[in-house]
């Protein structure tokens, strides 16, 4: 890669400044946070009132350890508005969690929240590859979720055209593809696979019939090998991008064009990784929950939130040059781990068993059932070809070779029901494999 290329992906000079520089800007901002909402928000004085801690106990980023742990129960009991650090008449937006039962988690934005946004959107479509002359096709829902209108400030801000095309109307989606040029496809990776699938359907081969060459996706995890599937049928650059409404949306962290963990957005957040189990804070390299302390948010400032979600920090430099740490992929949610007869497994461990096997395809289920008192763990798995269902003893091969992988990463047996190709449900934004029948 030339100088001047690589120059135009780094969106601001944050992305490479010292440690030592950003480790400064991070205090300074943590102590005018805690300073902050101590004031500003009855639930954060309470806690820290309890905790012994006053916003002067804060002088070194070791100091954050002493802050108690913010949970979603505590956005769940401040529903809609409790954890607001601003007055309404402040707040420009609002977003909430993708969740379709029960009640949202309510964020709020000011209009510097909204400048921040955009700046850290822009930031990873750059990391990415987008440019001015891209054209980006939206298939995130607008609506509560983020991950819609966050890319679209960023990439506008870039200076790509936006496609503002929402998820679902997928031959539509297909169809304005083909007759823009689409060169950015910013969705979830199970909806980019659907819309592959549908564009086969339409006679369309998303590789030598479209343009588009990089994808911007997140919002839910995948695996290497989904990524593989992903990038051959396309025929694009698929990067990763890491989000959670209650923290900003899409724009905490994402790959850049090596795709060796995403670059945290560390001028706005303070990651942290600890023992779900203890709360202790874990060295880089070390598989934890992720905790996250946001340092710039105006409206709905967040200290220590407990993600729920399962990485590690990386602290090597990246070879983009930016020297920000990287999460690595997320591995699933605590709370999405199966325990299956006293095993822990979590769905991603199964995905990379499956996907990248020649005779299935990406598409599959995962049923968790009751037999007496035993947990039984079942796969309904789509073949790519139709007419090996016919073939008993090619079917009976091939469940045995499943079943023998599965084994070795997981350590328990599983049923194996394969079926036709396109029966498994589709999705349009986050998938969920998932059945949990106990
Ligand atoms: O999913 C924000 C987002 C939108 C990020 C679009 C990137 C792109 P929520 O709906 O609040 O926000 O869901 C947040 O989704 O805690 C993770 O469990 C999961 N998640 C998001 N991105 C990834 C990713 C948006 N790249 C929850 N890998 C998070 C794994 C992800 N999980």
């Amino acid at each position: 890669m030339n100088e001047r290329r690589k120059k135009y992906m780094i969106w601001s000079k944050e992305e490479t400044l010292d440690r030592e520089e950003i480790r400064k800007i991070q205090l300074k901002r943590l102590k005018s946070t805690i300073k902050r909402v101590y004031e500003k928000v009855p639930f954060y004085r309470k806690r820290l009132d309890e905790a012994g801690i006053s916003p002067e106990d804060i002088n070194s980023l070791d100091d954050l350890k002493k802050i108690p742990f913010t949970v979603k129960d505590d956005l769940r009991e401040n529903y809609p508005f409790g954890l607001f650090a601003v007055t309404k008449k402040e707040v420009v937006r609002i977003h909430g969690s993708s969740g379709t039962t029960g009640k949202p988690t309510v964020v709020g934005y000011t209009r510097n929240d909204l400048n921040t946004w955009t700046e850290l959107t822009a930031r990873i479509a750059a990391m990415a590859g987008a440019r001015d002359d891209d054209i980006a096709q939206i298939a995130f829902g607008y609506g509560l979720f983020t991950g819609a209108f966050g890319l679209h400030q960023g990439l506008e801000k870039i200076g790509a055209m936006v496609v503002p095309m929402s998820s679902g109307n997928t031959k539509k989606q297909i169809m304005l593809m083909k007759d823009f040029g689409t060169t950015l496809l910013i969705s979830t990776p199970s909806y980019a696979l659907h819309m592959a699938e549908v564009a086969e359907e339409m006679g369309i081969n998303p590789a030598s019939d479209l343009k588009v060459r990089i994808g911007l996706f997140g919002g839910e995890g995948h695996t290497e090998e989904f990524r593989k599937e992903l990038e051959n049928k396309w025929e694009m650059l698929a990067t990763e991008n890491y989000g959670m409404s209650e923290l900003i949306g899409p724009g905490v962290s994402g790959e850049c064009q090596y795709k060796c963990g995403m670059h945290i957005a560390e001028d706005h957040f303070i990651a942290e990784i600890i023992d779900p189990d203890t709360g202790e804070v874990l060295p880089p390299g070390q598989k934890g929950e992720l905790v996250v302390t946001t340092i710039t948010k105006e409206a709905f400032p967040l200290l220590r939130y407990r993600t729920k979600d399962i990485t590690y920090l990386i602290e090597e430099q990246c070879e983009c040059g930016r020297t920000l740490t990287r999460m690595a992929k997320v591995q699933g949610r605590s709370d999405d781990m199966l325990i299956i007869r006293g095993v822990n497994v979590f769905p991603s461990q199964i995905e990379s068993v499956l996907v990248g096997m020649k005779e299935i395809g990406p598409h599959y289920e995962i049923i968790v059932k009751k037999k007496g008192y035993l947990d039984v763990l079942e796969l309904n798995v789509e073949v790519i070809d139709g007419s090996f269902l016919e073939k008993y003893s090619k079917l009976e091969a091939l469940k045995d070779k499943i079943r023998r992988n599965l084994r070795t990463v997981l350590g328990i047996d599983a049923k194996i029901n394969l079926v036709e190709p396109r029966t498994l449900k589709r999705f349009e934004g986050k998938a969920k494999r998932v059945i949990d029948l106990r």
